[in-house]
């Protein structure tokens, strides 16, 4: 209903900007900068956003990358805000219930797309990097120590609509837990495929992760379907770069948050001689900066210095 209504106002909006500009000519690029509102009066987003951008954890990559973009657009004076995961959450869903402008930091796989009509904003530089994969690493002589839970863990690939699903019902309610046993149980023949030629076991095996949406739901599915097999296991949320950290020191076995080849790109240099690579767990993520669609601004060089 709200997605249906915004679409609507975009529309509206995106129409009345059409017809101004096809009465005013080509000569009046002077503002370009300045989008202008279904009302016809000008809109400049970046006063309007306060020249800030809505952080999360300034350990995420994004946050970082956002950092990098206000330097490489020449965006003087805005501020990425430090925050959490869920309070950039609430904060664009309070913005868009109010139909107001908002710039955020965000992700791939992600429900708020599913739940918001949103877009990326173009990044001519290429400061967040292109398409991404998500990567499962192990702390070494982790192989040859649970070489059941490895494979399991190699075999573990699935994609932004599976991850998608899983996120939607925690942001629906359900526990991690709750969701991550509820999507295995709908998804019998992919977890099977997991689970191919592993054999049961009851060791213990520590997971970290970071609380992003997309990694509690990844964390909590293989958990659970190591669980299921039998195994011991413990899942401990912990700051970015101290989860790589702890892997590449051995003091927790494996994670399946590594974002590359960009967004964690720094952590991997850094750790990837004492870790081992277990694959790919999923294709098609990506981070940028991200806004309302009934936002009249399309990419970063749009935004103004203060
Ligand atoms: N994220 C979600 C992370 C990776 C997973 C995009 C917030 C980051 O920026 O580091």
């Amino acid at each position: 209903m709200l997605k249906n209504n915004l679409k609507r106002l975009g529309v509206i909006a995106g129409l009345s900007l059409t017809l101004i500009a096809a009465g005013c000519g080509s000569d009046d690029n002077a503002d370009s900068k300045d989008a202008t509102d279904s009302n016809g009066s000008d809109v400049n987003y970046s006063e309007e956003v306060g020249y800030t951008i809505t952080g999360i954890e300034p350990g995420a990559g994004v946050f970082k990358a956002a950092e990098n973009a206000v330097e490489e657009y020449d965006l003087d004076g805005w501020d990425v805000q430090a925050s959490s995961s869920g309070a950039m959450a609430s904060a664009l869903g309070a913005a868009i219930d109010n139909e107001e402008p908002i710039i955020v930091t965000g992700w791939t796989p992600h429900w708020k797309f599913a739940k918001y009509d949103l877009k990326y904003l173009e990044d001519p530089k290429g400061v967040f990097g292109e398409a991404e994969t998500i990567n499962t690493m192990a702390r070494e002589g982790f192989s040859s120590d649970h070489p059941n839970a490895a494979k399991l863990l190699e075999q573990f690939n699935w994609t932004t609509d599976d991850i998608e699903n899983v996120m939607s019902k925690i942001s629906d309610g359900a526990t991690p837990e709750d969701a991550a046993v509820e999507w295995i149980e709908e998804n019998e023949d992919k977890v099977e495929a997991w689970k191919d030629g592993v054999e049961e076991g009851s060791d213990s095996i520590e997971l970290v992760y970071v609380e992003w949406d997309s990694e509690v739901s990844s964390t909590n599915v293989v958990g659970q379907v190591l669980t299921d097999l039998g195994y011991d296991v413990k899942i401990t949320s912990l700051d970015n770069a101290v989860m790589w950290q702890t892997i590449a020191n051995g003091d927790a076995d494996a994670m399946v948050s590594a974002w590359l080849p960009a967004t964690h790109g720094d952590l991997y240099e850094d750790f990837k001689d004492e870790i081992e690579e277990l694959g790919t767990n999923l294709d098609g993520a990506k981070i940028g900066l991200v806004v309302p669609e009934y936002m009249d601004i399309d990419s970063i060089e749009d935004l103004e210095a203060k």
